[in-house]
């Protein structure tokens, strides 16, 4: 048994992009990291943003890095400073070499600029397709691209990772789920990538329209983009009898291939080779004990035209301390949990999406969407969860939905310490957004 309690299957053979940079002794890859970070210390010096940052704490240069401890000086940077710079502080190369821009999806706030030059474009591929690969896939696998495509890098960044490993991709996008399932019975897709909740959409429209399993060859998927639950995943896997893979990634750290799940699942690795990653109390930003939740730092090690240093990635997660037992020697980060900033505080009580979403889709009973909302009630906040029950409930049979109500209510209550209002809704009835899933409304009016 895995640690998170699923069965650990029969591995095959475990397949490598790269073997010698993927299982590269802990000493040689600390080499590697010190040769990349004092190269990206003399290319922020190019920009406008960090010359004067690195200055101010006596680094002008990479004579000034001897060691990665060496680090630890270099100030933070977030993503307001990244909007501060908007548009070209943070730019280290002359703008006509500049391929490409991705902006964030701003999930809190005004999107951020990223810019690529053409040597960046395919060491970014050369990152997806090396998680892709990973999970078991090869030539011969047909992928479908079920996310946006656009200034999101979820897109054009799978895209191109999946062409390097030779795959068949169909770049259908998001959205539009019944032209989702022609394409993956015409087509003989092996493999798709989506957002956890576009995936459980994905299963009850099957469902609703009487797709059969047999008629389609999914064999994996890879979800990601936003923080979904053990729990979600295995109702994914057990829904549609597939194997889930957690990707993790970010615009500003490129997008997505940043840190994967290998054949193991149990942890995302994320690539040293690449980005050195810190965890950080949110508080006091200094390093917590290994193995502790705290906020993920990042340093990218490889990237041309927009280097970023130590950046605040806002992600809750930590370290897992033992090696994986594919041999992988880059660490593995835990399921991200939240964000420091997305925590909710309800009547003083400080509580994570991640925290409701754990319950309830534990409860088979529960169908695949759920919204959070919160108000005011008077003085008080009221919380309130709206979920879909699963497709065997009847909403007219009202004694074992007024039990299952109460079921979640109470278990919600022991989790979170608060008593919410919990509301049942048909399968199917709550709205599905085709990106990132919204759950929270927080509807309290804002203190000016
Ligand atoms: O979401 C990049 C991406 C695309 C990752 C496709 C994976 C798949 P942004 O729009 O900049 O980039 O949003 C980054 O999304 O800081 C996390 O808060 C959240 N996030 C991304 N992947 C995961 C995940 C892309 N697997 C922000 N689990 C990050 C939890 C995730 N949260």
């Amino acid at each position: 048994m895995s640690k998170s309690g699923s069965p650990i299957k029969q591995l095959p053979q475990f397949q490598y992009w790269h073997q010698k940079i993927e299982t590269m002794p802990r000493g040689h890859l600390e080499t590697l990291q010190l040769e990349r970070l004092q190269n990206m210390v003399d290319r922020a010096m190019l920009t406008p943003f960090y010359a004067p940052k690195l200055k101010a704490v006596g680094i002008n240069g990479s004579e000034d890095i001897k060691g990665l401890d060496d680090l630890k000086r270099i100030p933070f940077t977030t993503k307001n400073d990244l909007r501060d710079g908007f548009p070209y502080g943070f730019l280290s190369i002359p703008k006509e070499d500049v391929v490409r821009l991705h902006a964030s999806s701003g999930t809190t706030g005004t999107p951020t600029t990223i810019y690529y030059s053409k040597d960046d474009l395919s060491r970014w591929a050369s990152y997806v397709a090396r998680c892709i690969y990973g999970t078991g896939c090869n030539h011969g696998d047909v992928f479908q691209n079920m996310i946006t495509y656009g200034l999101f890098t979820g897109g054009l960044g799978f895209h191109a990772g999946a062409e390097e490993v030779g795959m068949m991709v169909i770049p259908s996008g998001s959205g539009n789920t019944t032209r989702q399932f022609r394409l993956m019975q015409d087509f003989g897709t092996t493999v798709v990538h989506a957002t956890p909740s576009f995936l459980l959409h994905v299963e009850s429209i099957m469902r609703a329209e009487g797709v059969s399993r047999d008629s389609i060859k999914l064999k994996r998927a890879f979800a990601g983009a936003e923080p979904y639950s053990e729990d979600t995943r295995r109702r994914i896997e057990e829904l549609l009898h597939i194997d889930v893979y957690n990707s993790y990634g970010l615009s500003e750290m490129n997008g997505p291939g940043v840190a994967f799940e290998c054949q193991c699942k149990d942890g995302l690795h994320i690539w040293e080779d690449g980005y050195i990653p810190e965890i950080v109390n949110p508080d006091t930003l200094e390093p917590v004990p290994d193995g502790e939740i705290g906020e993920l730092v990042i340093t990218i090690l490889c990237r041309e035209a927009t280097p970023i240093l130590r950046y605040r990635t806002r992600d809750l997660t930590g370290f897992y301390t033992e090696p994986c037992a594919c041999g992988r020697t880059h660490r593995r980060l835990r399921r991200i949990t939240g964000r420091s900033d997305d925590m909710l505080i309800i009547n003083g009580v400080n509580v994570f999406p991640s925290q409701i979403e754990e319950v309830i889709m534990a409860m088979k009973e529960v169908g695949n969407n759920y919204l959070i909302e919160i108000e005011k009630d008077g003085v008080l906040d009221k919380l309130t969860v709206k979920t879909e029950v699963g497709p065997d409930i009847f909403m007219d049979d009202s004694r074992p939905l007024n039990s299952l109500r109460e079921r979640i209510r109470k278990t919600l209550q022991a989790s979170i310490t608060i008593n919410p209002r919990v509301e049942l809704h048909e399968s199917g009835s709550l709205p599905v957004s085709e990106g990132k899933a919204k759950r929270v409304y927080d509807k309290r009016p804002k203190d000016v």
